[in-house]
Order: C-alpha cells, then structure tokens, then sequence
C-alpha cells in the first residue's frame, strides 16, 4: 500500500551522491516517529561531532573512552585519533564527502577510531565482520561502490585477494610498516572540523549478517546513531558515565558498534574492545577491567554460567543478551550462577539496534519484554489485521529507526504500510509484553500442529546430557514436517539410543507430547553465523 505522506529530506552535505540516489523510494520507507524529547535533532547533526568533540567540550576529556589489550585512550586522545584519520582520508587520499569506506578489523580501539573518523569527515562507513572472505567483500563492496578500505594490517590476506580494483587501501595496526595509517596520521596535528552534515546523511551502511541471498546493505542516517542511544540504553539500561561497556559483538556488527562504542560514548563512559574471546577470557576481562555492563548472545552466557564461579564478577551489574531468543534454562543458569537477571532484548541491523526490552523488575522471564521507548510494536494475524493477546503472529515495529535497505528490492517484504515486519513470529500477553516464538519461516508444521522449535530446545537444555541443542522441521512425507533435534551432549555423555528415549520422555513430560523430537541427532558442532546466530536452513538442508 502507498502511503500519503512521503519523507522530505533535508539538503545533502555530500558532493557525492551515491547514497541519496540509492534510498529506497520514498513510499516503501517505514514510518518514523520522534515522540521523545530527547529524538528532536536538529537538522545539521554529525553524530561523532556530538559523541566526541562535545563531550570533550563538556570537560569529558580526560575520562577514558576506549580501552584495549594495550591501550588505554581518553576521549581527548580519542578525538586526536580520529581527527588525523579523518585527515588522511580527505587530504592525503582526497576522498570526497559521501564516499564509501569499508572498513575491515577486529574489536580494537584503533578499528573504533577508524569508523569514527570515518563519519566525522563526511564519509560513509561500510563496517565488515573479521571472518569474511575476498568473495564475500567482493560482493559488499561491488554493491556499496566502495572508493576506500581501511583495514587491520593482520586481516590483509583477504583484500589483497580482491578481484576488483579498490584506489585506496591504507592498513591500520601496523606500526612500523612503510604505509601504515599510523604512519601518516602522525603528519597531521591539527584538529579536524567535523563535516556538517544533514541529520539525515547516510553515515553507516550495514551488511546483514543474513543466513541467506545477496548480502542486503541498510543505510543509516547520523541521526539514527544517536536516536539509538537515546532508547535503549538510555531508559531500558540506564546507562551512566561510570560504566565499563564489554562483551562479544564485532563493531562491524551493529550490536556490538552499538553496545561497546556508541553507548558508552554518548553518556562519557569507557567501552573495553577486545578481540577473540571466549566464555572464559570474557570473564577474566569482566573482572580484570572490572566491567559493569556486559553485551554478548545467549549460547555464550550458556557457555560461561558453569565457569563464572571462578571469577571476581563483582563490578558487574548489568548483563544484555541479543541476537538470538535467549532460552529460559539459559536465564536461569546465568542468575543461578552471578545472581543476576538478564536483560533481554531483540534488535535487527535493519533497525540498528534493540527495540523490545526489559531491564530490573520490569524484566518477565520468557518474554523479551515490551517496546523500547521511542518504539511502538504490534502482533499481525494470519489476516493481516491486528492480533489480540494469546496470538502468534507477525512482530511489526516502529520507531526512530527502520529499514532501508541499499537498492535492494527486498524493502517491500521488510516493510508494510509503514511498519518494519523483522520476520520473527511473536504473541503478546493482556499486560503488553512480547514474546518471542520463532523465526516466521522456522516454524514447524508437523501433523497440522504449528510448533516453535525454540520451546522444545529450552526444555531440552535443562535436560543433564545437554550442552547445545537445536530444533528444526525436516521434511516427511507423512507429516509434512517432523520436530528433529541436533543435540550436542556434554563431555563424558554417551549419545546412543537410550539418550535418544530419554530425551524425547524428558520433552514429552514437560510440554504437549507432539512438540517432541520424533528425530534426535548428535553433532559435534552447531552451524553459527560469525555473529552467534544458529544457521538453522544448514541443519534443515543437512
Ligand atoms: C533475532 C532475536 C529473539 C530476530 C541485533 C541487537 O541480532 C541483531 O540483528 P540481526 O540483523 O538479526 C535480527 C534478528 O535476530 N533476534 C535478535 N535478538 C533477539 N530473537 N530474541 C532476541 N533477543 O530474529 C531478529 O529479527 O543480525 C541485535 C542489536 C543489534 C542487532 N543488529
């Protein structure tokens, strides 16, 4: 359906203009809605000038904004940082403002100052996960016409394979090296004046870390890095200047640029970027830098509640989980072992960052929670009209944030009659608040009996035997689908047939009897997105 009122844009700042010409049309844009206070940008808005040089103004310059394996940055050190970058690219490189920079790294302090400089010249940042391959860029930069990389000296080994030609290629975290970026950043000393941009220049262009297809690329505006600071963490988390931000996401992926870099910056606090961790060195950085806010996925919260008595997790007050539904065993399991009531929250790269949540006495265990304010959420029935309490349906969102994906004809599934469908089956409960079933294409249709395989893996999870589990609809003839779980036991568990029959009791005295795994496989290893996400179409094609 069209809808009357069309988004005006304010004039562009850029002189390339790329990112405008490829917006979607303006009848399939979502709704936007400001109603908070805090929402009402002004029209010229950069948001690094905001995060950083304001808060330096604000006399923040000597709070530490950033902090590594072996670097420590304050925000003033930070800002120099980012103004010499910002330099290279515009004078030593020439780029023009609009221009696409991808940016390639690990969680570092100097891979933040990258993407911050990058939005603060002018230039659009085009943020990618460390894992990926030549074949893989290729793609993301063929689709966002990329004009720059910047990428970590020890990630090289994958641009250098680039088919197409790129005309500038700086490396990063390579000191010493001829043409390092530190290199050249030390020729320029002198402060740079942030770009003054539109509130609505694209300044991040972020790449799905979607199961399937072409990667899709969302566009984001400088505004809507900071309107996501202004929700969430804001009201939900109640984030203050005294945290320590830390956690798994990758900067590339918007949880993580979100949650480690702009959250702490927008309320003068530090965000610890580490790279390669895992449940048991995130608890030792958890207690060495004594962090208070954690941002990581459910399956590693699993993974570090048998390990967290080993650990001084005193400093740490607050504990977010996204990216995939979080099982009730695994909110358990993490409280039973820190004493500490997890706070759920789902969020899409289309919308940028967490929109349904719930933080202290609000939080309802098995529900994510209700809209984040700022956003507004709905159930849509199978007939397209709203759906009351008690009803699966079709989650739709709406908010500062929405989608707008890179010329990509995909815009029209994502979003209808100004809402943004994120694809995830949903039901509220009288008092508002939303809980997550399954993905809309995950749901299991067995025997003319819908069942979402998420429920029938948080039973499985409290079952002794089990370390990870995940449930999928195979194929059948008799049954259109049957329930199959992949189960992967813990060390020293015999996985053999009595297992299987005492799985498939354990689920059938717990929940409907028909919800249980009539198939039972044990693997070694679950198929994980480099974001944590459970590749569920892999187990289904397995
Ligand atoms: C699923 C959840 C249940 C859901 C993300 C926080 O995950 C993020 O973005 P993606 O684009 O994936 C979006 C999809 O992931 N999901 C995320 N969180 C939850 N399902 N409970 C949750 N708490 O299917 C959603 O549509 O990779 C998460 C912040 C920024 C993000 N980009």
């Amino acid at each position: 359906m069209t809808r009357l009122t069309a988004p005006v844009l304010s004039p562009s700042a850029y002189q390339d203009t790329f990112a405008r010409e490829h917006l979607p049309p303006p009848e399939q844009w979502p709704d936007f809605h400001f109603d908070l206070p805090e929402l009402a940008y002004p029209a010229r808005l950069n948001c690094v000038a905001e995060l950083l040089d304001a808060a330096v103004a604000r006399g923040w310059g000597e709070r530490i904004a950033v902090i590594g394996a072996s670097e420590r940055w304050t925000y003033g050190e930070l800002q120099r940082r980012v103004d010499a970058i910002a330099h290279v690219l515009r004078r030593d490189l020439g780029l023009v403002s609009g221009n696409r920079v991808l940016l390639r790294g690990a969680n570092n302090p100097m891979m933040a100052a990258c993407i911050l400089a990058v939005l603060k010249a002018g230039l659009i940042a085009v943020p990618t996960m460390p894992l990926l391959r030549a074949r893989e860029l290729e793609a993301i930069a063929g689709k966002a016409r990329i004009d720059a990389v910047l990428c970590s000296a020890n990630l090289r080994g994958e641009i250098d394979a680039l088919a197409g030609p790129v005309s500038h290629i700086v490396y990063f975290n390579a000191p010493g090296q001829p043409d390092a970026l530190e290199l050249r950043m030390a020729r320029h000393t002198t402060p740079f004046a942030a770009l003054d941009t539109a509130a609505d220049d694209v300044c991040l262009i972020s790449f799905t870390s979607g199961t399937t297809g072409v990667p899709k690329g969302t566009m984001h505006f400088h505004r809507d890095a900071l309107a996501i600071c202004d929700c969430f963490p804001r009201h939900t988390l109640a984030s203050q200047a005294d945290d320590i931000f830390i956690g798994t996401p990758p900067l590339a992926f918007t949880f993580g640029l979100g949650g480690l870099l702009l959250f702490p910056l927008r309320v003068g606090a530090a965000g610890v970027l580490l790279e390669k961790l895992t449940p048991d060195s995130l608890l030792a950085a958890i207690a060495s830098y004594r962090a208070t806010v954690c941002f990581t996925a459910p399956t590693f919260y699993r993974q570090m509640a048998p390990l967290a008595a080993g650990f001084d997790l005193s400093s740490l007050a607050k504990s977010v989980s996204a990216g995939e539904a979080l099982p009730l065993a695994t909110r358990d399991a993490w409280q039973a072992a820190t004493g500490l009531c997890m706070i759920d929250g789902i969020g899409a790269t289309e919308l940028l960052h967490i929109f349904i949540s719930a933080a202290g006495d609000d939080i309802r265990p098995g529900a994510t929670g209700k809209p984040v304010p700022g956003y507004q959420a709905c159930i849509i029935g199978a007939d397209g009209a709203l759906a009351g309490p008690g009803v699966i349906g079709r989650l739709a969102v709406k908010g500062p944030t929405g989608c707008r994906y890179l010329a990509d004809a995909r815009q029209l599934d994502y979003v209808h009659d100004g809402w943004n469908l994120t694809g995830d089956a949903y039901e509220m409960d009288a008092d508002g608040y939303f809980y997550y079933r399954s993905r809309t294409d995950d749901m299991i249709i067995s025997a003319g009996y819908n069942i979402a395989g998420p429920e029938v893996e948080d039973v499985l999870l409290r079952h002794p035997a089990v370390l990870e589990c995940a449930v999928v609809g195979r194929a059948d003839d008799e049954r259109g689908q049957l329930v199959e779980a992949y189960v992967i036991v813990k060390p020293g568990v015999a996985a053999d047939a009595a297992l299987v029959r005492d799985l498939q009791d354990y689920v059938k005295a717990q929940i409907a009897p028909y919800k249980y795994p009539r198939a039972i496989t044990f693997i070694d290893k679950l198929p994980r997105t480099e974001t944590g996400k459970l590749q569920r179409f892999k187990l289904r094609a397995a």
